[in-house]
């Protein structure tokens, strides 16, 4: 044991139990999206990368890379039809040649003509059917892939009052979803990603995780919540969200990203890590007193539109793990005393203790275990990958 790594142990305090925080950030797992690899712009324009991955197996390639860096991303999400390909056995293949598995299939409902006025609550039936029927062929992906989570963004919404019926729209939707559990098997998941406006600005059918929960409390066990970080109103206390959703069984997974204003999908962490810190500490809280795996998919959805994509998923993937590791080291019992007897400053201060710890020391042990670089994004932008890829790719 190293130094730096002794005198880390020996500063914590004496209800943190520190084999157990280890163990947890050795299994710790994040699905990196493969749209997060590819060119991405906002409406006003798209800025090419050189070296930008431009096929699904070059996605894989890029994903492959974090997790060669960090050793904790091991799957990866597909789009369709952005990753559409003949062959998905081939994709599989291809991934596990890698070391990867793919993770969670997103069904596209925004970009065909067709859905102007809305995919599954749209008012003709035919369109309704088509969007249905796009479902079902990314559950029969799911099945060759070994998907375990179908992760359903609706971008249906109306842009004026009066333009379409709010409670007609919502049993259209809750209609064809009861088709959609049904198509599932029993050990694969719906997950329902609520956003507050866009492309929609008047309405959004699914706004808020209340929506998304009720329905998905409807729906039965199959399906389940997805919190995108960036879909929420400035101000939302989307820790509390988290509680919420834990209590109720009902938490299925994250979109991890940051934002400042809207959906800015920047990279995870970068304009609110203390926020980051407070949803993790709801999660490990959550664990902890119900004694179970929450069975959460934890996920990125970032456009790197700026930055160096491979690069900026390593730094989200860092940004998470630290979030992980200062939650796991809140002094739970010294918290929950000091909310027994209403200490607010002392409960405050042990929440802050956690944040404010520098886990550099506890994150090298991981990663040694782990056998990747301790320095990930520092060992990646030194590995020449980035240059490679710009020269092959053009
Ligand atoms: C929508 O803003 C979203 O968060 C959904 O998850 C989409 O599938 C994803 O972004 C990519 O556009
Ligand atoms: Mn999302």
């Amino acid at each position: 044991m190293d130094q730096a790594y002794a005198h880390f142990e020996k500063s914590l305090p004496g209800g943190v139990d520190i084999a157990k925080a280890k163990e947890s950030l050795l299994n710790q797992k994040i699905e990196t999206p493969s749209w997060g690899y590819a060119d991405s712009g906002t409406r006003f324009q798209v800025f090419h990368q050189p070296g930008a991955a431009r096929t699904v197996f070059e996605k894989l390639d890029d994903a492959a890379m974090v997790h060669q860096m960090t050793g904790i991303t091991p799957s990866v999400a597909l789009h369709i039809p952005w990753d559409e390909v003949d062959d998905y056995e081939r994709v599989v293949d291809y991934a596990a040649e890698l070391d990867l598995t793919i993770g969670a299939i997103n069904p596209n409902l925004f970009q065909e003509p067709e859905y102007k006025l809305g995919s599954l609550c749209h008012p003709d039936k035919v369109v309704r059917r088509k969007a249905l029927d796009h479902i079902l062929e990314c559950i029969e992906i799911m099945n060759i892939t070994g998907s375990k989570v179908l992760s359903l963004w609706l971008a249906d919404g109306t842009n004026y009052p009066g333009q379409d019926d709010f409670r007609a729209r919502k049993k259209r939707l809750e209609d064809t979803l009861r088709i959609v559990c049904d198509a599932l098997a029993d050990d694969q998941r719906l997950l329902i990603e609520y956003k507050f406006f866009e492309p929609a600005f008047y309405h959004t059918d699914l706004a808020d995780w209340g929506m998304a929960t009720l329905l998905a409390t409807k729906l039965g066990p199959k399906a389940q919540t997805l919190v995108d970080l960036g879909h929420h109103p400035l101000g939302t206390n989307i820790e509390q969200i988290v509680a919420y959703l834990i209590d109720e069984g009902k938490l299925g997974g994250f979109h991890f990203n940051s934002k400042k204003y809207a959906d800015d999908d920047l990279t995870t962490g970068s304009t609110n890590p203390y926020e980051l810190f407070l949803i993790y500490n709801e999660l490990v809280a959550g664990a902890e007193d119900l004694q179970e795996d929450l069975n959460v998919a934890y996920m990125i959805d970032q456009s790197h539109n700026v930055k160096p994509k491979v690069a900026a998923m390593i730094q989200s993937v860092e940004s998470i793990q630290a979030a992980y590791a200062k939650a796991l080291l809140v002094d739970r019992q010294a918290l929950r005393e000091a909310q027994r007897e209403g200490d607010i400053i002392g409960a405050e201060t042990i929440l802050r203790a956690a944040y404010d710890r520098d886990v550099t020391p506890l994150l090298v042990n991981v990663r040694e275990e782990l056998q990747v670089p301790i320095a990930p994004l520092e060992a990646y932008r030194q590995s020449g990958y980035q240059e490679k890829i710009a020269r092959e790719r053009g």
